[in-house]
């Protein structure tokens, strides 16, 4: 062990208990030390070893406010805590996946602030009062800022201690993975995942619970209530915490640790995966990998993971530094977003593997040389596979899931794999009760998230080492100069064996809210007139409705999950509206038709997909409700 170092002074208290090389050491753990928080540095210890910084300011006595708008409330954590008074600000529902507004609308007085206290308000206290929170984030603009702000009202309403990734960066999987490891209570997510970042972008919160799974509607709908009848923030009077440099600052009894955001994850992986198998295969001069962390998060979790841990080329990695507006880019790993990846993948002599991740770290594209796997053939490929290229799933899948309007191509895998099988509504946080319950261990859906019960949220990074072993399993025996099996073969005999789905999406983003309603109204009307049998062009339908999910487990009741139109030969077309815009409606249809035959599975799944897509064009009038004439991406 490396000797510390210290810079002292008078009246503050130093208390090394965590690290176990100083609790050997009796002077040192018996011993008070005096500091000031800004001076006192513990420098040189191991370099894994957390810095402890110890504020003085705030841990003595509580005292009357001397702020003219806020008043001090007594709090027996030792820490003087303000009583803000504040006002409800309408409109602070979340959607599919927390909340999402624009920047400048987060950046009102107390809206954020509005926001986090209503949440606390919302939990039994319990759940938070002397526990452990986790703050992870994407790196985007605002997060600096909102860090603080969230630290500080989780002090002032009694959390003992907050677990923060080294500059408030931690992706939506390693804050599920954190949270789960270390027991917290549950952890912030400041991200609007694959929104655009910037002053004039997108900004977002989210929760998770215990479990590490996002905050069920339950609890969701508890805090929008109380953002409509908040009149008081609890906020600590402490000032802003350091994160930029690994360690633990206390306040009294609350602790700020900052923690590297890459290791409780990485060793997660570690288990979860063969990584010598993926280095065998990453390690091959015959075989090229590009990974493309889009300026987002995951570029903090590249570098160490495919390079230094798997042997993947230190240029194999994209865009990999995480940047507070994503490099001017749209971190969506999609065709139209991710087109440096695209073209390279698809250009002359391209790799034999190409991965890219969103803003949070939790969507995933996978793309071989000239090839795009759909994330619904995705999640169906990695669930046929999983018992053999993975050993978490050594004893095979316990059950798969998928999304409503994802193909049923996973189906087809549950069915001859015998395993059960469940359809929730869009939207991460349905999967986990099943997962909680030992019903589910890989699903996805078709936006780009795929993943497994390791976690409780979807894991762009675990789903590139899931192909990564699959396709280094098919090659495990090839020789050097033999040719390897491809990410296309994989599919391709994929297909053969199950019949390939055909799917697409349409996005026409930013519609206006009227007509975009009025939309999904008439097809609501239009559901309740139709009956089996009815004819749509060549198209006979077996039924049409508007998604509702029941919970399995907790009888929960999820309504108006998206209308769907699904006809005798398997085919169906889908609409909904997005739930993760931040301004005006975003229409999402989804197109899917089921071909058996080998022969027709090379078809351009656009020109294969084209009746169906001029039908729900048809259907919907959504021309004449939206104006749009054309979508705005299409995967
Ligand atoms: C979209 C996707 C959905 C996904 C959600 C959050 O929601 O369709 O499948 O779970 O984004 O993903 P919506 O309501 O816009 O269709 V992420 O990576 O933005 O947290
Ligand atoms: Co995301």
């Amino acid at each position: 062990m490396a000797s510390c170092s210290y810079s002292l002074k008078p009246n503050n208290m130093l208390l090394p208990s965590f690290c176990s090389s100083f609790k050997s050491r009796p002077f040192l753990s018996n011993a008070i030390f005096s500091s000031s928080s800004s001076s006192l540095s513990l420098l040189s210890c191991s370099p894994r070893l957390p810095l402890i910084r110890t504020s003085h300011a705030h841990s003595l006595s509580i005292k009357a406010s001397s702020s003219s708008s806020s008043t001090a409330i007594a709090d027996p954590e030792g820490i003087k805590v303000n009583s803000v008074p504040t006002k409800p600000i309408e409109g602070q529902k979340t959607g599919t996946s927390g909340l999402r507004k624009k920047v400048k609308v987060f950046k009102q007085e107390n809206y954020l602030a509005n926001w986090i206290q209503a949440l606390f308000n919302s939990l039994p206290p319990e759940d938070y009062k002397n526990g452990h929170l986790v703050l992870g984030g994407d790196g985007r603009y605002f997060n600096k800022e909102a860090a603080q702000i969230i630290i500080k009202i989780a002090a002032g309403n009694g959390v003992g201690k907050i677990m923060v990734g080294r500059d408030g960066i931690m992706s939506t999987p390693a804050v599920s993975a954190v949270i789960r490891k270390q027991k917290a209570n549950g952890g912030f997510i400041m991200s609007a995942s694959h929104n655009p970042g910037g002053p004039e972008y997108d900004w977002g919160i989210k929760f998770n619970y215990s479990s590490g799974q996002p905050a069920p509607e339950s609890i969701t709908d508890k805090i929008y209530g109380n953002t409509l009848s908040i009149s008081e923030i609890k906020m600590a009077d402490i000032p802003d915490v350091d994160l930029s440099s690994l360690g633990v600052t206390n306040f009294g009894n609350f602790s700020v640790e900052v923690v590297d955001p890459v290791s409780d994850y990485l060793e997660l992986m570690e288990n979860v995966f063969d990584f010598p198998l993926i280095r065998s295969l990453l390690s091959r001069s015959d075989f090229r990998f590009v990974f493309d962390a889009m300026h987002a998060v995951t570029g903090a979790y590249a570098k160490p993971i495919f390079v230094e841990k798997l042997g993947a080329k230190p240029d194999s990695i994209l865009n990999g530094v995480p940047l507070e507006d994503f490099g001017h880019g749209h971190p969506d790993p999609n065709l139209t977003y991710a087109r440096d990846l695209v073209a390279i993948m698809y250009g002359e002599n391209g790799p034999d593997f190409g991965a890219a991740s969103d803003g949070d770290g939790d969507r995933n594209m996978i793309l071989g040389k000239g090839f795009f796997v759909t994330p619904s053939d995705s999640v169906a490929i990695i669930a046929a596979n999983a018992q053999e290229a993975i050993p978490y799933f050594k004893s095979g899948p316990k059950g798969l899931a998928r999304s409503m309007p994802t193909s049923g191509a996973l189906d087809r895998v549950a069915e001859k794999l015998k395993l059960p099988f469940f359809e929730v509504p869009t939207g991460w946080k349905f999967f986990g009760n099943l997962m909680d319950a030992r019903k589910l261990s890989v699903c996805g859906e078709e936006s780009f998230g795929t993943g497994s019960d390791h976690i409780r949220e979807k894991d762009g990074i675990w789903a590139v080492l899931a192909w990564l072993s699959i396709v280094a399993h098919r090659n495990k025996d090839k020789k050097p100069g033999e040719k390897l099996i491809s990410v296309s073969d994989v599919v391709k005999a994929h297909w053969a064996t199950y019949g390939r789905n055909f799917f697409s999406r349409y996005d026409y983003e930013e519609c206006e809210s009227e007509g975009a309603n009025k939309m999904i109204g008439y097809l609501r009307d239009l559901v309740s007139k139709s009956k089996a049998g009815d004819k749509y062009g060549n198209y006979v339908l077996q039924f049409a409705d508007d998604f509702a999910y029941t919970d399995p487990v907790d009888g929960s009741v999820a309504s108006k999950q998206g209308v769907r139109f699904v006809f005798t030969d398997g085919s169906r077309i889908i609409f909904r509206l997005s739930g993760t815009g931040s301004a005006g409606a975003t229409v999402r249809i989804y197109i899917e038709q089921f071909e058996p035959d080998v022969s027709k599975h090379e078809m351009d799944a656009q020109s294969a997909l084209k009746p169906l897509i001029d039908l729900a064009l048809s259907v919907s009038k959504l021309r004449d409700f939206t104006g749009r004439e054309k979508p705005t991406v299409i995967t």
